[in-house]
């Protein structure tokens, strides 16, 4: 069978989706549920039925593409990714995996290859914590993760629920149909760029991923006395963004505190109140993130924040509350699905490396229903989540070529 991919295509695929957007170019803003994320999907939508693959959308918007097998009562093999952006951006995260698994499907029907097992292409809804604070909504309710309580306790930061904001963006029924059963894959691989420098450094086109990190999230608030920034003076304060600072810092030193290189703490969003220059800030609302390949040493790094938070509290006379938001376990990838990808990559002469991931993706939950793995490829200098993120089209070729082969022979098991 040989494969051909269409690099061309898929690369102005990709600088098309990028058009979606709402910030300017080259960066790329796109959040679950608003405009152009809703007419990015109905543009893939699109794409799928010109490659003649059944397309479905369930009741919270994850987008299912199917070819089917030619048996196709047994379990699919499913890929895919997510197109929702963070704010300011760039365009290869998440739709590599998208248009990548599409344009392997598509080259896999111009190659005259049958598959056994529907191969099956899912756009996952909201990989991204930008709308409701927690990363893989999508794919924590298909797994299960989440239950259809999601619907009124997820809210955005104007207050809008999960059920408000899907059924205004044209998906209805129910949440508790989105689960997905443990056998409706066979198997699930994911193309995606590394988020990271090893790739590059080493001059290896392929990642064979083996453990995805386990992700956290806190809320942290603080709630100190506002007051005139010229009439309250420094000893009579209780400053809620000073306090807020410390924490920071904390963040910062727990997860150095390690001395491991996995371990990672960030605080990514911080709101003041009032907000006025000259107004003693009377409330601070942080967001964390804090993730490691290893479960407890993570929560090591947990309890210590929530330690120095009450430590911080004390000492400056401030209420400090802790909300943690998700702690999910670590997901290990399939042994089977590394061994085919390595067949492939053997076959196609493609050099590679096993690796962890450290960003988080959507295979962290499909690998609680289906042996999962992943496929990353090199993007410049390591760089993501920046307008200047970028994969070059060579990496992209490889990539899809080796998803591909891979899919294939999942699809004929
Ligand atoms: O944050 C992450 O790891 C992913 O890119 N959403
Ligand atoms: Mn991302
Ligand atoms: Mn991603």
């Amino acid at each position: 069978m040989q494969i051909e991919i269409d690099g061309g295509r898929l690369v102005s695929e990709i600088e098309e989706l990028s058009g979606y957007s709402d910030a300017e170019p080259p960066a790329v803003t796109r959040v679950v549920f608003g405009p152009s994320d809703k007419m990015a999907r109905g543009w893939l939508a699109s794409l799928c039925h010109e490659a003649k693959l059944a397309v479905r959308e369930d009741a919270v918007g994850n987008l299912f593409a199917r070819w089917a097998g030619m048996r196709p009562e047994l379990p699919a093999v499913g890929t895919g990714s997510h197109i929702d952006a963070i704010p300011y951006a760039g365009k290869f995260d998440g739709t590599v995996g998208v248009l990548g698994g599409l344009e392997a499907i598509r080259a896999l029907q111009r190659s005259g290859f049958r598959p056994q097992r529907s191969i099956e292409l899912l756009l996952f809804t909201s990989e991204e914590p930008t709308r409701f604070g927690i990363g893989c909504f999508g794919s924590r309710l298909l797994s299960g993760t989440l239950s259809d309580s999601a619907d009124e306790g997820f809210k955005d930061a104007e207050g809008r629920t999960l059920r408000e904001l899907r059924t205004a963006a044209g998906y209805s029924g129910s949440l508790a149909e989105v689960r997905l059963s443990d056998s409706y894959y066979d198997a699930f691989v994911e193309l995606h760029i590394e988020q990271g420098q090893l790739l590059e450094k080493e001059a290896i086109p392929i990642g064979v991923v083996t453990q995805i990190a386990a992700p956290a999230g806190m809320r942290i608030s603080v709630e100190g006395e506002g007051g005139h920034a010229g009439a309250v003076l420094m000893d009579d304060r209780k400053d809620a963004f000073c306090a807020a600072a410390e924490i920071v810092l904390a963040v910062e030193r727990s997860a150095r505190s390690t001395g491991a290189r996995d371990t990672c703490g960030t605080v990514g969003k911080c709101q003041i109140y009032p907000g006025a220059v000259n107004s003693i800030p009377s409330r601070v609302l942080l967001e964390v993130d804090v993730r490691d390949t290893d479960e407890a040493r993570r929560n090591d790094v947990l309890r210590e924040i929530e330690n120095a938070c009450e430590q911080i509290a004390g000492k400056r006379g401030v209420a400090v509350k802790v909300e943690l938001v998700n702690a999910d376990p670590p997901a290990q990838c399939s042994g089977k699905i590394i061994s085919t990808v390595i067949e492939s990559a053997d076959e196609l002469g493609l050099s590679y490396k096993k690796m962890v991931s450290r960003a988080y993706h959507d295979s962290l939950f499909m690998a609680r229903i289906a042996p999962t793995g992943m496929i990353f490829i090199p993007c410049r200098k390591g760089i993501s989540h920046r307008p200047d993120e970028y994969a070059s089209p060579e990496s992209i070729g490889k990539g899809t070529h080796l998803l591909a082969s891979a899919l294939a022979k999942l699809a004929s098991a």
